[in-house]
């Protein structure tokens, strides 16, 4: 499969080519799914760049998520290996005043093909609604995604909630987004951070494993 092509497929947001190559992959036994993976997200990426440059509108954003979580329906299978593993439940989220979801679906679909069973509270979620759902539902790891700067600070709001309800230490909690570091997940006290969905895969796993 040329990995270039479908880069710049994903770039051009030439749908049909993306969908195409991922049932390549899939046709193929899921070879080169981690390459196809990366392809797209390089893609990705200039979409971003060529939104910035004023030449994409955020319509082409959008359109570019959604071809991103339908390419990703495709080769989930393959994502998660032939032996379906399930992980267990655990919370996804944009964090309160934070309307942007695009990079949590895309996280959302990557922790499904790792095996997670996600609940996603959707956009704008304030603490206490993470918070009452993890108690509810008996949920231990909580990932939290944000783009704006601001995000950060509900992000420590929600952090600090769990605190407050008495139960920060019965929780492993990963921040996620634009903003985030390593700095800043130590300044928000949480317990890890990541920018590639992949490496949100594998701390997540090892935290399901581990319980
Ligand atoms: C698309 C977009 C929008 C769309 C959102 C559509 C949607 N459904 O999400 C719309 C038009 C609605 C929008 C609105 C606004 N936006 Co906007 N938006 C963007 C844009 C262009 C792309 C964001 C994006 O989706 N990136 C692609 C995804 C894939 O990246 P990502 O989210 O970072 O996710 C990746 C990783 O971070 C990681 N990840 C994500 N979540 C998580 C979670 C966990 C747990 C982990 C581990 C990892 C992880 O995985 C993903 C894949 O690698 C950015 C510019 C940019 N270059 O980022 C501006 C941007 C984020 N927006 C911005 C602004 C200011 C706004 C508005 C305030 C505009 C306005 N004046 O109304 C509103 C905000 C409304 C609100 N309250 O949220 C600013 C933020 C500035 C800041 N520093 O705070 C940016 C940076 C643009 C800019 N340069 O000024 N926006």
């Amino acid at each position: 499969m040329d990995y270039k092509e479908l880069e710049q497929a994903m770039a051009d947001l030439d749908e049909d080519t993306v969908l195409d190559m991922m049932k390549e992959v899939m046709d193929n036994n899921g070879e080169g799914v981690k390459e196809a993976l990366e392809a797209c997200q390089k893609g990705m990426a200039t979409v971003g760049d060529l939104f910035e440059k004023g030449e994409y509108f955020v319509g082409d954003l959008i359109y570019a998520g959604e071809i991103m979580v339908e390419a990703m329906d495709i080769i989930k299978p393959a994502l998660a290996g032939a032996d379906y593993k399930k992980l267990g439940r655990m919370i996804l989220c944009t964090v309160k005043d934070d309307l942007h979801d695009i990079g949590k679906n895309i996280v959302k679909a990557m922790l499904e093909a790792g095996g997670f069973e996600v609940i996603d509270l959707g956009i704008d979620v304030p603490p206490e609604k993470v918070v009452e759902v993890a108690k509810q539902e008996n949920i231990k790891i909580i990932a939290l995604s944000g783009v704006l700067t601001l995000a950060l600070d509900s992000m420590k709001n929600t952090i600090n909630a769990f605190a407050d309800a008495g139960m920060r230490d019965d929780v492993k909690i990963i921040i996620g987004g634009n903003p985030v570091s390593e700095e800043a997940c130590k300044a928000l006290g949480a317990d890890e951070w990541a920018y590639s969905p992949q490496k949100t895969v594998q701390v997540c796993a090892n935290w399901a494993s581990a319980a």
